[in-house]
């Protein structure tokens, strides 16, 4: 008899290796054991780089700095978290900008449906001045922001049906979906537009909340629902990309404050340059990880552009609702730097 094996999935796709660490070693300014917490899962981007993070700093200090990162929510969700950060009872950590509009709401700007049409465009928008503002904007909050890098497109997942239209959120003859959303109001806001019954929770609760049917479906990037093992409760996936979400890394201004001018030079370069692999990860991650989905059975529909501009016909009162309340001009502002992205 011959025994059938079945295939082993592969666990991440091919991936760029982390770029050469450069740079002379700086003197020493004591030593610093950095304790990062995040959400996602260790095969993720954001762990990954989360890593390279830490070579870098170890290398470039001699290993006078370390990092150690704490993933899968362990040391709470991000709002949180970042409350740790306030505190002084984490050093970092590595939240969705969504989550972060609390404390600068120019962010919900992200948070606007199909604003960012291309991940080019969303990576000039990150790297531009407007975003930097707002980085410089958390000053005084207790959070020292230092980077913004990639968590993606989000696509929708759910276990009762398979969904190609808004209609098929709302469920004309059945009950509309229950959505998790993260903590904002303009997902909240997506998500009632689109017929479902959205319900803000802590991204640690989640896989458990769809194990136990609190909740019918999510919304994350591809390479999250994979890394997180989704699929396990999750039959149904659509490609909807209504929302690209940054990420971003930030440090308790009190351990900022601790450190050394020359350290923290450092740090704020090698959030830089973690980010940037981070991207790259990501965008490596991104459709791979849906193809991955749907080897490992889940249902995937990809929409076709009349099926998409349902979507956004769908979402449009956000916008009537939320922009002013963002700020026109930051938006215009936000669109010419997509516009120019795409010259
Ligand atoms: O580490 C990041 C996660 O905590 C979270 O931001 C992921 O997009 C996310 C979500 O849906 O909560």
């Amino acid at each position: 008899t011959t025994l059938t094996l079945g295939m082993a999935h592969a666990q991440s796709p091919e991936l760029s290796d982390p770029p050469e660490i450069e740079g002379e070693v700086v003197g020493d300014h004591g030593s610093h054991t950095l304790r990062m917490g995040i959400g996602l899962a260790e095969s993720s981007p954001q762990y990954l780089s989360s890593q390279y993070f830490g070579e870098i700093l170890e290398q470039r200090t001699d290993g006078r700095i370390t990092v150690n990162v704490f993933p899968n929510s362990q040391l709470g969700d991000d709002v949180q978290m970042m409350e740790m950060l306030q505190t002084g009872t984490l050093d970092m950590t590595y939240p969705s900008s969504s989550a972060t509009t609390g404390y600068v709401e120019e962010l919900a700007a992200f948070d606007l449906p199909f604003l960012l049409p291309s991940r080019e465009a969303a990576v000039a928008v990150m790297q531009s001045d407007v975003a930097q503002g707002m980085l410089d904007a958390f000053e005084g909050t207790g959070l020292k922001a230092l980077a913004f890098s990639e968590n993606g497109y989000r696509q929708l997942s759910n276990s009762a049906r398979p969904v190609s239209s808004p209609d098929d959120v709302a469920g004309l003859d059945v009950r509309g979906l229950s959505v998790r959303t993260m903590e904002n109001p303009v997902h909240l806001a997506i998500w009632e537009a689109l017929g479902a019954n959205p319900t803000p929770m802590a991204f640690g609760e989640l896989f458990s909340a769809m194990e136990q049917g609190v909740v019918d479906g999510q919304e994350n990037p591809w390479s999250t629902i994979l890394t997180s093992n989704f699929n396990e409760v999750q039959d149904y996936g659509t490609e909807t990309r209504h929302v690209y979400t940054p990420f971003i890394m930030m440090l308790s201004e009190r351990t900022w404050d601790r450190m050394a001018p020359e350290y923290q030079e450092l740090v704020l370069e090698a959030a830089r340059q973690s980010a940037e692999y981070e991207i790259q990860l990501s965008a490596e991650y991104d459709d791979w990880s849906r193809d991955q989905l749907a080897e490992r059975g889940m249902e995937i529909t990809r929409l076709d552009d009349e099926q998409l501009a349902a979507f956004q016909e769908a979402v449009q009162p956000v916008y009537e609702e939320w922009a002013p309340r963002i700020g026109e001009d930051l938006i215009a502002d936000i669109q010419k730097i997509v516009e120019e992205s795409s010259n």
